[in-house]
């Protein structure tokens, strides 16, 4: 089930923070068949600060078992809620809907990325610092519970990555 939630809520926003580690060596992490990793290649969880008590998160998940799995939650201690939203283009306007889970089908991989599906944290009670490392646990339904880090980073940096291929 989805919900219609905001439009236009990521132009309209200017703080953002991201994890990366442009010089650090690649991080992935994995519990059985699945695997957590940056957007492009093996980089480490992204993760956009978009405002002081909204952060987007975007990762790879890697499934290479056959059986399909599910992202059911996340577990982010200073976040009220941790959303997978997902963009929908309705009559020109992009609107975000959250979805109740993320089905990781087998021999798939499911970006999460700028414009397109992305993690949502909304009620954060403190706002993270660029070039801070936050963790989270992403729990699969198969897989079990992968704990993660991501790096926060300025929106300006995130855009940077991103054009640049290796956030
Ligand atoms: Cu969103």
């Amino acid at each position: 089930m989805t919900r219609i939630l905001t439009r236009g809520v990521i132009s309209a926003l200017g703080l953002v923070a991201a994890v990366t580690s442009c010089e650090r060596a690649p991080q992935a992490f994995r519990s059985g068949d699945i695997t957590v990793s940056g957007v492009v290649g093996a980089a480490p969880v992204v993760l956009e600060s978009l405002a002081t008590t909204t952060m987007s998160v975007y990762f790879t998940i890697a499934n290479s078992g056959h059986a399909a799995d599910t992202l059911d939650r996340v577990e982010v201690t200073w976040a009220r809620t941790a959303t997978v939203h997902r963009m929908s283009d309705q009559g020109g306007m992009s609107m975000m809907m959250a979805m109740e889970a993320l089905p990781v089908p087998g021999l798939t991989t499911v970006r999460l990325a700028p414009g397109g599906l992305h993690l949502m944290l909304e009620g954060l009670s403190r706002a993270p610092v660029a070039g801070e490392e936050v963790p989270m646990v992403l729990a699969f339904r198969h897989a079990g519970r992968v704990p993660v880090r991501a790096r926060v980073l300025t929106y300006d940096q995130v855009a940077e990555a991103f054009r640049a291929g290796r956030p």
